[in-house]
Parts: C-alpha cells; structure tokens; sequence
C-alpha cells in the first residue's frame, strides 16, 4: 500500500515574534496551516484547525475525499467554538492544505495561500489555487505576475477556516512511489520561487531539502514564519507512525478543545 516517508520543518523567521504556522507529518497524511489573528489568535486557528483535521484523519480508514470533508467541517466548528470561548480571538482564521491516503488514493484539500506541489520526474507542478484576491485579478487577465508580487492587496485571503462554512477544494492526486508532495506556507513561497525550489528538491533527500528551502527563506529575509512539509511516496506495508508536530501544533494550549475529535469507533 502507498504511503508517505515525510518530514517538515517550521521557523519562527527573521521577523516575527510568534509562530503562527502549524504543520503536521504522517504516514497518511501531510498538513500545513498559516494562521491569522491578533494576540495568540493566529496560532489558536492553525493548531486547532490542524488538529481538528489530522485527528479526524488518523481515525479514519477509507474514502479519503470524504473524510477531508468531515476533517474541513470539524476544523470549521472548531475555529467558531474558539471564537465563542474567547471573543478577543474574533477574526481568527488559518489557510489549510492538507493531503491524505488511504493506501491507494491520494486526495487534497486546500483553502487559503498555502501551496501544495508535486515533484514528479525532475518536474515540480503546483496542485493548488491561491484563493486571493490577487490570485483572481491574475486569472482575469487583469495583471501580470510581477504586478501580482508588488499588489498593495497581495495579502488579501479570500477562502480560510475562519469558523463559517467555507469548504475547501478537493483535488485527486495521481501518484507513485518515488513522487514527493511539498506542502509550505507563504512565508517559503513568497521568497523563493519555484524554479529554485525544483532546483532544491532535485538535488537533495527530503531532509535536507526542508533545511535547504528554510535556510533560502531566511536568507532572502525571512519576513514571515516558513513552514515546510515535504513527503516521498513509499510503497509497502502499512506502518502506525506517530505522527509529527510542528510549529504552534507543538503546544497543546493552542487547540481549543482536544477532546472533540474523536474516532467513530472509540
Ligand atoms: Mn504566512
């Protein structure tokens, strides 16, 4: 069966004082989540939506599209639930791109301007839409790349988990053994475009690209919190792997209530 042998690191950057990213690395399942707020809203929204969905995930054994749904539903109520607990975090609201396998299909969801690339054969390709206001205007014709990269509203988010009930889109993956995922936040992607990206990962194992791409973020000024989470396809038995936690994920204090995902089974 088909599964992921991943890795991923996050950082701070050069800039900020918190880190409002939260990533996740699995067997089955990779996430990233960027999240926004003022105070510690923002970590709040990526934990806990990060949270919501890979424990909803990891309970789950078959139909991954229909298991993101649910996953994307739970992170939504979640975020809310967060709001009502506390309404100085009103606002809040994180991106999520998030792939998933059941052995045999791969299926990602994805909201927000996190990004989501395969590097198949030599050749990285971008699986996933910015859903920014920028973004449409490129789309429309309207503007042009290097307009796009200089827009005074570049920042402008249209689609998150922000608590309403925005679902995210879903997208089949077709991959094999050898093809790697890399999930990554803004704070990567705004700084290193995808050509040295490419140029990363044909050179280097998962580890040392994720050292690689951080290290090229900060070396262009690092003004966001850079997150990277990258998975090659492995093809043999399953294995029950903890998974690993990064960035505001690390601290259990972010995810608004741990006890309201729960397997069907349990
Ligand atoms: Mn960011």
């Amino acid at each position: 069966m088909l599964r992921f042998s991943g890795t991923g690191e996050t950082h701070v950057g050069l800039v900020r004082t918190g880190n409002e990213d939260s990533a996740f690395v699995g067997p089955t399942c990779l996430l990233v989540a960027d999240g926004v707020g003022g105070g510690a809203a923002g970590e709040v929204a990526s934990a806990t939506a990060a949270y919501a969905v890979a424990a909803t995930v990891l309970a789950a054994e078959a139909d991954p599209a229909g298991t993101l749904t649910r996953a994307v539903e739970a992170a939504q109520v979640q975020v809310a639930a967060g709001v009502a607990a506390d309404p100085s975090r009103a606002g809040m609201a994180t991106t999520l791109t998030v792939v998933v396998t059941d052995g045999r299909t791969f299926v990602l969801a994805h909201l927000g301007d996190s990004r989501g690339y395969v590097f198949s054969r030599g050749a990285l390709t971008r699986v996933t839409r910015d859903h920014t206001y920028v973004q449409d205007l490129l789309d429309e014709g309207r503007i042009g790349s290097l307009d796009a990269a200089q827009h005074p509203w570049r920042n402008v988010v249209l689609r998150t988990v922000d608590g309403r009930d925005g679902a995210a889109d879903l997208l089949t993956l077709h991959l094999a053994p050898g093809d790697r995922v890399l999930l990554a936040s803004d704070g990567l992607t705004d700084l290193v475009g995808e050509d040295e990206i490419a140029e990363i990962l044909g050179r280097r194992g998962d580890d040392d690209a994720v050292a690689a791409l951080v290290a090229a973020a900060l070396s262009r000024g690092g003004r966001d919190n850079v997150t990277c989470v990258l998975g090659t396809v492995v093809d043999g038995p399953p294995i029950s792997a903890d998974g690993l936690l990064l960035g505001a994920l690390r601290d259990p204090a972010n995810v608004v209530d741990v006890a309201a995902v729960r397997s069907d089974s349990a």
